[in-house]
């Protein structure tokens, strides 16, 4: 089998502890880490059909999340580029509700690779923390909302409508698996991405423009 076939089908199977030493085999036989990467990237959509069909259950999930996380881990500082933070600070954080946060540290690892400093709320973010963070940290320029859920869009919603009611002059940005381009407009953001590339793209057009 070849290495990125081992390293998917060891995230899909969750076998946490050797990830890291498939991927470091993996680079070390050539490989981009882009490719690496999305490799586990699919992984995690196998491990969502899986789920959605009964195959697996929720450990299950959380096992193949973990995995992939120490595979990041490894891939992570050659892809962060070491440019300065000189597009400012952005808030980023997974919305109330919602404790899915690879997604959203991927996109973390790119828009700092593009040039922001990141602080990252985590997980389960309520709207009001947003602004919170906002106001305790400098030059912040952007802030940075994702949510997996369906049933977390409305909080979502909640949080772009807090942040710019707070009248703080700041951009936000806003994705994850359920959000199009179309809901991004309709709760007031100011950007949209689909993926971690795209919102590093999109996070310096908001600032820059
Ligand atoms: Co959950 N889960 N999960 N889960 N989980 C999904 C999302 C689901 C699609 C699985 C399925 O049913 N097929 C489904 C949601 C269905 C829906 O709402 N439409 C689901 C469900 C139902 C649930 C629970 C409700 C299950 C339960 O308890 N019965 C539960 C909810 C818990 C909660 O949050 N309150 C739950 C729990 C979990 C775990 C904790 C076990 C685990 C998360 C662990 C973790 O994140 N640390 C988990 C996982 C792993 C998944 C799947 C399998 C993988 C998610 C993932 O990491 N994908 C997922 C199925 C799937 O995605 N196909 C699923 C890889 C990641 C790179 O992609 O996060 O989409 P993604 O991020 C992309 C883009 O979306 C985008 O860029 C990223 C990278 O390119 N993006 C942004 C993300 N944020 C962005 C922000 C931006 C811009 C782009 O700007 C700010």
């Amino acid at each position: 089998m070849s290495k990125i076939l081992e390293v998917k089908a060891k995230v899909e199977a969750g076998k946490t502890k050797l990830i890291a030493g498939l991927v470091q085999e993996a680079l070390d036989e050539g490989i981009k880490a882009e490719d690496i990467l999305q490799a586990m990237v699919d992984s995690m959509g196998v491990v969502g059909d899986k789920f959605s069909t009964g195959e697996i259950f929720v450990p299950e999930m959380l096992i193949a999340a973990k995995a992939m996380a120490k595979g990041v881990e490894v891939l992570k500082p050659l892809m962060a580029s070491d440019s300065a933070s000189s597009l400012g600070t952005c808030i980023i954080g997974t919305v109330a509700g919602d404790l899915h946060d690879i997604g959203k540290n991927l996109v973390s690892m790119m828009v700092e690779s593009a040039g922001f400093k990141m602080v990252d709320l985590g997980v389960d973010v309520p709207a009001q923390k947003f602004v919170d963070a906002i106001k305790e940290n400098e030059n912040v320029t952007l802030v940075a909302c994702s949510g997996l859920l369906t049933t977390t869009m409305p909080a979502l919603k909640e949080a772009v409508e807090t942040i710019k009611a707070s009248g703080l002059a700041v951009k936000v940005i806003v994705g994850g698996a359920p959000v199009t381009p179309e809901y991004a407009a309709e709760i007031g953001a100011d950007g949209y991405a689909p993926d971690a590339g795209s919102a590093a793209v999109k996070a310096k057009e908001l600032v820059t423009a």
